[in-house]
């Protein structure tokens, strides 16, 4: 993508500038303190990174490139037939700041045409695995799979300097995330299917294509969650965990597949992105429990229970946001609209009625409003996608989108390795007598 590079390479440069000067005139500006309460509280509420693709405002939820997401929505040139953004207008959005027009959205989505074909070493690598592996693991390992093919790889073990990190950095970046639906969509069929290898449909968009290849594209509602979907998850800032592995593996300068490798590691867990497996498990308990849809009544003495039992509610809490993501109010207006009576809906929004005043009641929970986790699963299952371990694969091959657009950015503002400081416990207590 000529355009995209081109813009990219101007924003760089101005923003190297600034950087720059900021350095040089404020060098001792005080952005942060660190108690010790924070420290033991994974590091919660230090800021420490600086990201420019997107923010989670604990009051509003995300804004990416400024933009919150009815915004975004608004903003972003559409897919053909679709009320929702081409994934190739939001790539290009998230790495230059700038909004497409549809030309410059579909040449993103041009590039990715030409780049999805997947060396077949890494579709061996899926085989070759227990068929009861974790999707995510799979995922996981076929991105490593890919690092075969990185370009900063090879040229850096030629010689390169600085400057020219972040462009094989992009090479790299549109190279993986044009093939991370076609990964996606092997995994699926590969494990819950007959198996065989559907490849992409040059017609279709990015999101669509995902669709297809797991035929289910004859319904243009799922093709539209999907599109949603993939515009939701791209980015939640710097400090998430996925975010935060990955750009710290990457500042070792780690290729792009070794970075994504380990952004997916990270959302593979339950407190972070496998919670939406987690939460729709749970949701499904719940049917089943009560024999089908609880009252508020019913429903408020179960979590009453799961709670002393020292359970955790998925989808509920988040470490920044003090609001309800604007990511589920997103996907209960899609769901509002087309099916308000499915019964698993029914249940996210009773629980939605509930779960917040219990978690608040517990004077101890800071966010008790529901995050992306609380309804995304309900509505894949609502389109008869009803493999559950495999959710997290759709966050992540979105969440790519975003990882690879941080590292593409902290490599052409020539971020350093990153290294914070670690002492022993003793050493914080000499520190503490002493003060
Ligand atoms: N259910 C029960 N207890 C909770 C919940 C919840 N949903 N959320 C927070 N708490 C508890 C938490 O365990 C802690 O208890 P204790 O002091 O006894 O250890 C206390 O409330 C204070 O935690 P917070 O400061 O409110 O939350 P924190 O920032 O540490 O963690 C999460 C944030 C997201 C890890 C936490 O809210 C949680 O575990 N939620 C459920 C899992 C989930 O939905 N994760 C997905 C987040 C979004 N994503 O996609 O990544
Ligand atoms: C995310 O989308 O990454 C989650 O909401 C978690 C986070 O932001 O910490």
């Amino acid at each position: 993508s000529h355009r995209m590079k081109e813009r990219l390479a101007y924003h760089l440069n101005e923003q190297r500038q600034r950087i720059e000067y900021l350095k040089k005139h404020y060098g001792q500006f005080k952005v942060s303190e660190v108690t010790l309460d924070q420290i033991f509280n994974g590091i919660r509420g230090v800021t420490l990174l600086i990201t420019d693709t997107s923010y989670v405002d604990p009051h509003q939820g995300i804004r990416i490139r400024d933009f919150t997401i009815p915004e975004l929505l608004r903003v972003l040139p559409k897919a053909p037939d679709s009320a929702f953004p081409l994934a190739g207008g939001l790539y290009y959005l998230l790495m230059t700041g700038e909004v497409p027009d549809e030309a410059e959205a579909w040449e993103v989505e041009a590039t990715w045409k030409e780049r999805m074909t997947v060396p077949e070493h890494v579709f061996r690598v899926i085989d070759a695995m227990p068929r009861e592996t974790h999707p995510m693991t799979l995922l996981s390992q076929a991105i490593l799979a890919l690092q075969t093919e990185s370009i900063f790889a090879k040229r850096y073990e030629e010689g390169i300097s600085k400057p020219a990190f972040w462009g094989y950095y992009l090479e790299d970046s549109l190279n993986l995330t044009a093939k991370l639906p076609v990964l996606a969509a092997y995994i699926y069929n590969r494990k819950y299917r007959h198996g065989a290898y559907i490849p992409p449909h040059p017609d279709l968009d990015w999101s669509a294509n995902f669709a297809y290849m797991i035929e289910r594209s004859d319904d243009p509602i799922f093709v539209e969650l999907m599109r949603l979907y993939f515009v939701l998850h791209s980015d939640h800032e710097g400090g998430n965990v996925t975010a935060y592995s990955a750009n710290v593996v990457s500042s070792s300068l780690a290729d792009i597949y070794f970075t994504a490798s380990a952004g997916i590691n990270g959302l593979a867990g339950p407190l972070h992105g496998l919670a939406n497996q987690e939460c729709t498990r749970w949701l499904l308990k719940v049917l089943h429990h009560f024999g089908g849809l609880p009252s508020e009544e019913q429903l408020e003495d179960y979590v009453r229970e799961q709670l002393d039992k020292g359970m955790t509610i998925p989808g509920y809490g988040h470490a920044v946001l003090r609001t309800v993501d604007p990511r589920f109010t997103a996907l209960a207006n899609l769901a509002e609209t087309y099916f308000p009576q499915d019964q698993l809906y029914r249940l996210v929004k009773r629980v939605y009625a509930v779960v917040p005043r219990v978690l608040s009641s517990l004077g101890k929970v800071k966010n008790p409003w529901p995050n992306v986790d609380a309804i995304s699963g309900a509505l894949l299952y609502h389109f008869g996608l009803r493999q559950l371990d495999f959710y997290t694969v759709l966050f992540g091959i979105s969440r790519m989108l975003g990882v690879t657009a941080q590292t593409v950015w902290s490599r052409g503002l020539y971020k350093p390795l990153e290294r914070p400081k670690s002492i022993t416990s003793q050493m914080l207590e000499a520190m503490i007598a002493q003060a």
